[in-house]
């Protein structure tokens, strides 16, 4: 059976919420509760937690100094990975980590599923929340505090980014990605969600040695996914999602997956918790 190294991040110091760090630790506990035949994959847990002291700034910092580490570990020894968030901050850690694992760091490329385009930077942002500006970091557009959060040693090439199901934006991070000229596939215009991952894929894998999915919960619609932090009708069906993930399931050139803004206290009835088990089991589980 497949053993995929997962790193849970028991934080939400990128957002306003309280309880998004939990989602780890759910998670573990909806694995444990299968009986043992009905296992498609085992996960290797790992754990981070932000620290007592510092501002917050500080620690965000070296909780993605430590995500940083575990990833750049896996992908220096081509282990595929899991990370669990937490609020979407995480990823500054998570793909700051692949680029300095990698031997040539800019031939990361990263599909980004997610509502928003989490591109602002402390210039921009109306919020002041560092989960709506990791993109702006990982691209190499960050401002100098944002930038001192960020733990990878090189950046992702814009046109090795796509970002897919965007429906809820601020201007000026549209801004930001149309000078970039990164690839934004908006909500409305997917058309197929297994053929837009197919297509982006394949896109990537000319130009890049690995490839990254991170996935944001709110990507998915509400309906489906009541528990997230920031809430956006008109995302992708579940049953939409979990077809087009069992299409790239175990995609040679994936290198990990990162799931974030789960948010217990919007849950219903551990809707929310049991898809992304199924999210998991579905991209990473053996086909029986
Ligand atoms: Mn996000």
């Amino acid at each position: 059976m497949a053993t995929i190294q997962t790193l849970g991040v028991a934080s939400c110091l990128g957002g306003p919420m309280r309880l998004c760090g939990y989602a780890a630790e759910m998670l573990h506990d909806e694995f444990d509760r299968q009986r043992p035949g009905q296992q498609r994959l085992q996960l290797q847990w790992h754990m981070v937690h932000p620290e007592d002291h510092g501002t917050k700034e500080e620690k965000l910092s070296r909780l993605n100094q430590s995500i940083s580490r575990f990833t750049q570990n896996w992908t220096e020894q081509k282990q595929t990975f899991l990370v669990i968030g937490g609020d979407h901050s995480c990823a500054l850690g998570t793909w700051g980590g692949v680029i300095n694992g990698l031997q040539q760091p800019d031939k990361l490329g990263l599909i980004w599923l997610d509502a928003h385009m989490d591109a602002h930077t402390f210039a921009t942002s109306h919020s002041g929340n560092i989960h709506g500006m990791p993109v702006a970091a990982l691209l190499g557009k960050a401002d100098k505090k944002l930038a001192a959060m960020y733990p990878g040693q090189g950046f992702i090439k814009p046109e090795n980014f796509i970002m897919i199901g965007i429906r809820s934006y601020e201007v000026e991070e549209y801004q930001l990605l149309k000078q970039a000229a990164v690839e934004i596939v908006f909500a409305d215009r997917i058309n197929g969600l297994s053929q837009a991952l197919i297509k982006a894929i394949d896109k990537l894998s000319r130009s890049c040695e690995v490839i990254g999915i991170s996935l944001d919960l709110d990507f998915i619609d509400p309906d489906d996914a009541p528990g997230v932090e920031t809430p956006a009708q008109g995302g992708i069906k579940a049953e939409e999602l979990l077809a087009a993930l069992s299409v790239i399931n175990r995609h040679p050139l994936i290198c990990g997956l990162e799931i974030s803004e789960f948010n217990p206290e919007n849950d219903f009835e551990n809707k929310t918790v049991r898809l992304m088990k199924e999210i998991v089991e579905t991209f990473y589980g053996e086909n029986s």
